[in-house]
């Protein structure tokens, strides 16, 4: 294996560095979908950001059977949203105002928030 081109090892290095910003920041790009998992925590993430006026779409995925997070009820918008293990569900809206849209599980035990600007 010939030896490697400085410039290659510098390359290198920068992906690896692009790579790791991306890693860390976890908010989706305007009209990109924003993935919300169930887990036996709740919600997560449980806050999630969104802009007034620009349509927001969740795909939200219950990867467990053991809490009674099974639905996603978002009052405000009339939202009752089953949530079948392991399927991700898509719920789309745009937010009509700023503040904060809460949501919850049918009981109102895990609770979410999106925080719409
Ligand atoms: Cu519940």
């Amino acid at each position: 294996m010939p030896d490697a081109h400085p410039h290659t090892l510098a390359l290198v290095a920068l992906l690896g560095a692009l790579a790791g910003l991306a890693a860390c920041d976890r908010r989706p790009g305007p009209g990109e979908p924003v993935r919300i998992t169930v887990t036996k925590r709740g919600f997560e993430p449980w806050k999630v950001q969104a802009r007034k006026d620009v349509p927001l779409t969740l795909v939200v995925t219950r990867t467990t059977d053991e809490t009674c997070a099974k639905e996603l009820v978002l009052p405000e918008l009339g939202i009752h949203q089953p949530l079948p293990l392991n399927e991700p569900v898509t719920v789309s809206f745009t937010p009509a105002r700023a503040g904060e849209l809460r949501y919850a599980c049918a009981m109102n035990m895990f609770q979410g928030v999106i925080e719409v600007r």
